[in-house]
Formats: structure tokens, C-alpha cells, sequence
């Protein structure tokens, strides 16, 4: 994994590509998203135990998608869990990214979808919900600009924020791969993308071993 753009160093293992699908690519990827976001509707996912809601809502594309409810907390499965059916496949145009930046042969297993209403957020985490870590995550902005922030592989270490705009790619892999992320706000009116304002993010992952 490579980074040309960036004018200061980020984390090691962590790629950023500014303005990486220009507008006419985001709109085109955005009815892509919209066909199957008819077929597998956004669901709002619940955390393990409390069953208190998240404030971003979800769906996947691919053959496995990350799932979470109050009673069997985070996962990925094969099926939609409200209509029961398969994701629908991932977008050629995120095929495309993720052969471009991954530096990985093998194609993601899981996309990922999430949308930010304007008030959203997402707290810190890992990504630890994955049977491997070797394969890169890659994530696409889309709508509004966000504040991401990424930390250490420890919780309670030092943070850095980026605002990421539409049409950016973030790629983590190697050490970064087990940091510390998350997005503690949204700007609403900095894009023009989503009609009803908001952000979506795609997330491409590696699931399994092999
Ligand atoms: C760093 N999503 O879905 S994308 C997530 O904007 C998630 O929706 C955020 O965190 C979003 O899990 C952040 C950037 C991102 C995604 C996955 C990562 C950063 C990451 C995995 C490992 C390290
Ligand atoms: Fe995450």
C-alpha cells in the first residue's frame, strides 16, 4: 500500500486518496448503491446486550455482511436479516478501488454500508469481528464531509481527526489494521451528492482465511 497524496505522514499502514472517484463517478456508483439499497433496505443494528440503537443505519453488499442485534451481538452472515435473502453484489466500481489500492489478489468478501443522517456518529472501535487481518480495510466517502478519528491498536491512546469529503478513500492495513476509529461528526450542507444530505460509507473487507 502506497501514499502519494497526502502532504504529512499518516499512521504507518494507513493510505489516503483524496477526491479518489471525481463527481461523475460518485453520482454513477450512487444509483449503483441506490438499486441495491431497494433490494436490501437499510436496518438500524443494535448493540450486543443493551440492544440500544445505533445512529448510523446499514446494509451490505457481497457475499457475507457484518450484522449486529441484542441477542447475538456483532457477526457476519449471508442473509439480510429483515427480508431473509442474499446481499446483493458489490458494485464493479468498489471492485475496481479495491483492486487499485489494496495491494490484495483476492476480492473483498463484505461491503459494508452504512448512512449518516446529518446528526450521526459512530464511537471509537476496532474492527476485530473478522476471522483474518491480513487483507487491508478499505472505506469510500460519499455525501457530506465527516470528522474521522483514528487512534492507536490501544483504546485511551492519542487521536488524530481528518475530514474526509466525498469521493475519498482510506485504506488500513499492516498496523493500522487493528486502530482505533471512529466518526464523531457529520457537516451537513458541504455536498451536493445526497439529496436528503447525510454520508455513506463503504467499507471493504477480507472476512475469512483464504
Ligand atoms: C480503520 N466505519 O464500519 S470508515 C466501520 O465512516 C467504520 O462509517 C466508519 O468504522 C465510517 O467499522 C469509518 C474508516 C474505517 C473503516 C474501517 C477501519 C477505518 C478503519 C478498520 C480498521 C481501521
Ligand atoms: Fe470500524
Amino acid at each position: 500500500m502506497h501514499n502519494e497524496t497526502f502532504p504529512e505522514p499518516l499512521p504507518e499502514g494507513v493510505g489516503y486518496w483524496r477526491g479518489h472517484l471525481d463527481l461523475s463517478e460518485q453520482v454513477a456508483l450512487l444509483a449503483d448503491i441506490r438499486t441495491r439499497v431497494a433490494q436490501a433496505p437499510l436496518f438500524t443494528p443494535r448493540m450486543p446486550g443493551t440492544g440500544k440503537e445505533m445512529s448510523v443505519r446499514m446494509t451490505n453488499f457481497g457475499p457475507l455482511g457484518w450484522v449486529t442485534d441484542k441477542e447475538n451481538g456483532y457477526r457476519y452472515q449471508a442473509l439480510h436479516p429483515v427480508t431473509g435473502k442474499p446481499w446483493p453484489d458489490i458494485p464493479d466500481a468498489l471492485l475496481n478501488v479495491w483492486k487499485g489500492l489494496s495491494g490484495h489478489d483476492a476480492p473483498p468478501q463484505a461491503c459494508l454500508v452504512n448512512f449518516y443522517a446529518d446528526g450521526a456518529k459512530m464511537g471509537l472501535h476496532q474492527d476485530r469481528d473478522e476471522q483474518t487481518f491480513g487483507a487491508p480495510v478499505v472505506s469510500l466517502s460519499l455525501g457530506n464531509d465527516c470528522l474521522f478519528r483514528m487512534g492507536g491498536t490501544k483504546r485511551g491512546g492519542k487521536t488524530r481527526s481528518l475530514r474526509l469529503a466525498s469521493g475519498d478513500v482510506l485504506a488500513f492495513g499492516g498496523d493500522s489494521r487493528l486502530m482505533y476509529h471512529g466518526v464523531d461528526r457529520i457537516y451537513a450542507d458541504t455536498s451536493t451528492l445526497l439529496k436528503q444530505g447525510g454520508r455513506i460509507n463503504l467499507t471493504l473487507r477480507r472476512v475469512t482465511e483464504a
